[in-house]
């Protein structure tokens, strides 16, 4: 070996030795190192003033104030992210971090989350919340760690009233022939074919237009995504039926979770309990505000005679208590 090489390895050595001796360890190894920034990046298919992203930025504002600003959370809204069903899968395979989503769509992946679609299951939402925040929630949040998703908290979408542009529905008999979109899940679409319309299932970001070009009559939503969506520009008629109590879920990724501390995953648990209970009552605020604020938009309102809904759509009951399971619906049904 040559003399320079024999100097350049020399060189190269004591290098090395300095550095081992010197105490400052790459940041990448020392434990004390700051941690990294995050940005979580949460999706709706609604848009900014829904409950759901009311929610989402109520989250973002915990997180970031309980991590000196480290953690934040930028909202997409508007299915930037793509619709809830896209998001659940994304979520699944760790390519989309966090969404809040309707539970229905939820059934393709734990499909006894259907229960919740059930017509008139729930007639208040002291027994949504007991029933959420009880065994029955955690058993499903138990349910979607199977498909690598975490459940953060029970959002609520809420009591979902009939829009339509044909006429007030005051009975279950003026919805037949009516052409209503529902969401993907066969509750949904069972209940409303039990009397008579010809249920759409179609993924959110779609209606809008359907309604507006007459591709379809009608939609079922909760009075928050009614007025929020501005429904009103292609709907005539709201009628108050409460057909559906819808939970939402709020959802994040193992991908992600995984990905933090264990003192970060503690703060993002803490905060999604906070915020859950923010968005409850927000959702509460806007559907007891947004009756007449549809009115004032030019919809004419009608309430209805609920018993004789409940009837007519209670044959749906028999047809999913084999898939459901009997003592699911009843211990949801006894839940006072
Ligand atoms: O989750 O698809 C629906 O009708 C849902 O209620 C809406 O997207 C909010």
């Amino acid at each position: 070996m040559s003399k320079k090489m024999v100097l350049l390895l020399i060189i190269v050595l004591l290098a090395f030795s300095l550095v081992a001796c010197s105490g400052d360890k790459p940041a990448a190894t020392d434990p004390a190192a700051t941690p990294e920034p995050i940005t979580l990046k949460a999706g709706v298919v609604i848009d900014q003033t829904h409950p759901y992203s009311l929610g989402i930025l109520k989250f973002g504002e915990i997180v970031s104030e309980k991590t000196d600003g480290r953690i934040t959370v930028q909202l997409f809204h508007s299915s930037q992210l793509g619709n809830e069903r896209d998001m659940i899968e994304g979520m699944s395979m760790g390519s989309v971090d966090m969404a809040a989503v309707s539970s229905a769509p939820v059934s393709s992946f734990v499909p006894k989350i259907a229960v919740f679609d059930l017509p008139y299951l729930f007639t208040s939402r002291e027994q949504a919340y007991k029933v959420m925040d009880g065994p029955i929630g955690a058993q499903f949040f138990q349910d979607l760690l199977e498909d690598k998703i975490i459940g953060l908290g029970w959002f609520e979408n809420g009591f979902r009233e009939i829009t339509n542009s044909k006429r007030p529905i005051n009975t279950p008999e003026d919805l037949k022939g009516i052409k209503i979109r529902v969401m993907e899940s066969p509750v949904p679409i069972a209940t409303f074919k039990a009397v008579g319309a010809n249920a759409t299932p179609m993924a959110w970001g779609e209606v809008f237009t359907a309604l507006q070009q007459g591709t379809i009559d009608a939609q079922e939503n909760p009075l928050p995504v009614i007025y929020t969506q501005k429904l009103y520009e292609v709907q005539k008629y709201l009628s108050l039926t409460d057909h559906f109590y819808a939970p939402a879920l709020f959802l994040m990724s193992e991908a992600t979770y995984n990905k933090m501390s264990p003192e970060d995953q503690k703060i993002i648990m803490e905060a999604a309990q906070e915020a859950t209970i923010y968005e409850r009552g927000v959702s509460k605020q806007q559907a007891e505000d947004y009756v007449s604020k549809c009115e004032e938009e030019g919809m004419i309102v009608n309430t209805v005679d609920k018993t004789l809904f409940v009837d007519a759509m209670e044959s749906v009951y028999a047809e999913f208590e084999s898939d459901l399971g009997k003592d699911l619906i009843d211990a949801i049904k006894n839940t006072k």
